[in-house]
């Protein structure tokens, strides 16, 4: 009897999951799901931690001032956004430079993820823009990740302060780590992540499922070609002789001899030493070179008999004597001044005057008209004053960019520099940038149309490398 009893309820219990079953498979048919299967915000208040890509203790003080500051614990995942218009609102963290951030969040176990929805803050008159990339990954076990997309915000669009919320949808895998990597610039303000999901089901895919992520490859450095044979420039300073550092900015035959040659104890030459000069608009890039008149300066200090280019000709044809090498001709780069937005009434090209200010009634698209002439103007003018010269052992090869960072009073700075490269190239002249570390548009050179691009060594005079900096072994 008991055992038959025993087998009667087994029976019945057996029927009852059934019967359950097919009540919930029912439910589900019937559109009304379980409260674990409806999406939701899954990183609501979820732990994150935040990693640079190329950390600077000096630039992470900014972050400080903005991290935490709403009084959230985590302020990317408490569900608050920021004013659109106001990166003051506390709902905002803001992120300097150091090329792009991580923010790896914690799902604290695997989840089903649909989509990720990342928010970003453009107020431009405060040098914050979107981040010219977004990309998503996911992992389970936060080392090996999968990538889950990317977006790629058009940058520098508009003046207008704006929110808007970048994102990649139709995920569907289980992951219990997301990471969001954006672009910095001068900063970028995020302000929330929401990762929509549900509790992780049998049936759904894993993470794996998904293409590995690739880590990103340095480029190489570039070859003599693509230098046009620049391999060691040595920046010679040209300052305008208003300033009254004009003789400081002066170069005379015998300044040259040893920069382009190495010169023994007894004062003689002994090999070549630098192979190009980057005459460099030296002083104030802005009020030296304010207009026309002060751009003129520059061209006939560039060409003044006997120093500056003259003497670059006038040393490398002596120590090719010297040196017994006829063939050896010293490369010239020349510096590009700085086209600045100031300049109302910067001068005359082809009888029109050119405003390169963003408030005149064409607006910005004139300023950079404008701005692109002058530009033309001035390497025109160098280029038909090279020729009557006639150097025998000096070469221009091509044009430097004076600015060491794009700028954000314009939406068109970038466009500037690319029309620059455009008409450089046109003319078979290379184009050259020493950006100062972590400047906004470094890690874009490539698009921006330079040939060959040098990164200024001030990452080694701040906390870069912390506490203590590597040994100096060699200067040069
Ligand atoms: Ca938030």
């Amino acid at each position: 009897m008991k055992q038959s009893s025993f087998s009667k309820s087994f029976k019945v219990g057996i029927v009852y999951t059934v019967l359950m079953s097919l009540i919930s498979i029912n439910a589900s048919a019937a559109g009304k799901p379980s409260p674990n299967d409806s999406l939701r915000n899954v990183a609501l208040e979820k732990p994150y931690t935040v990693t640079q890509e190329m950390k600077d203790n000096q630039l992470m003080s900014y972050e400080t001032r903005t991290e935490g500051d709403n009084g959230s614990k985590y302020e990317l995942t408490d569900g608050k956004k920021g004013s659109s218009t106001d990166f003051l609102d506390k709902n905002w963290v803001g992120y300097s430079r150091q090329v792009a951030r991580s923010v790896t969040i914690d799902l604290e176990k695997p989840t089903f993820v649909q989509s990720i929805y990342s928010g970003f803050l453009s107020q431009r008159e405060a040098a914050i823009d979107f981040p010219r990339y977004v990309h998503f990954y996911l992992s389970d076990d936060g080392n090996q990740w999968f990538d889950a997309g990317s977006v790629y915000p058009r940058n520098s669009s508009s003046q207008e302060a704006s929110r808007e919320e970048f994102s990649v949808d139709d995920i569907k895998v289980t992951a219990r780590y997301v990471k969001v990597q954006f672009e910095v610039g001068m900063f970028s303000f995020a302000d929330e992540i929401t990762v929509l999901g549900r509790d992780a089901g049998k049936k759904d895919k894993k993470v794996g499922t998904l293409k590995k992520s690739k880590a990103p490859k340095d480029e190489p450095l570039p070859d003599n070609k693509a230098t046009g044979g620049v391999k060691d420039m040595y920046l010679s300073f040209l300052y305008p002789d208003h300033t009254g550092n004009g003789p400081l900015g002066t170069w005379h035959k015998e300044d040259f001899k040893h920069v382009i040659t190495h010169v023994d104890k007894n004062g003689k030459s002994d090999d070549w030493m630098y192979n190009s000069i980057l005459f460099a608009m030296g002083g104030n890039p802005y009020d030296d070179y304010k207009d026309q008149t002060l751009w003129n300066e520059a061209i006939n200090k560039l060409f003044k008999p006997d120093v500056n280019l003259d003497a670059l000709e006038e040393s490398t044809k002596e120590n090719k004597q010297i040196l017994g090498d006829s063939k050896h001709k010293t490369k010239v780069v020349l510096g590009i001044p700085y086209p600045a937005l100031e300049a109302t009434n910067w001068g005359t090209v082809d009888g029109k005057t050119l405003n390169f200010s963003i408030d005149q009634p064409g607006g910005e698209k004139a300023a950079l008209e404008a701005r692109s002439e002058a530009v033309e103007w001035y390497v025109e003018q160098v280029e038909e004053q090279f020729k009557q010269k006639h150097y025998q052992n000096i070469e221009l090869e091509g044009f430097y960019w004076t600015h060491e960072e794009i700028g954000y009073k314009t939406i068109y700075e970038e466009q500037l520099v690319k029309n620059t490269a455009n008409m450089l190239h046109e003319r078979d002249y290379k184009f050259y940038w020493i950006p100062f570390f972590q400047s906004n548009g470094t890690t874009i050179w490539k698009e921006l149309g330079f040939d060959s691009v040098m990164m200024q060594p001030n990452y080694y005079f701040q906390t870069f490398f912390g506490e203590t900096p590597p040994k100096v072994e060699r200067l040069i």
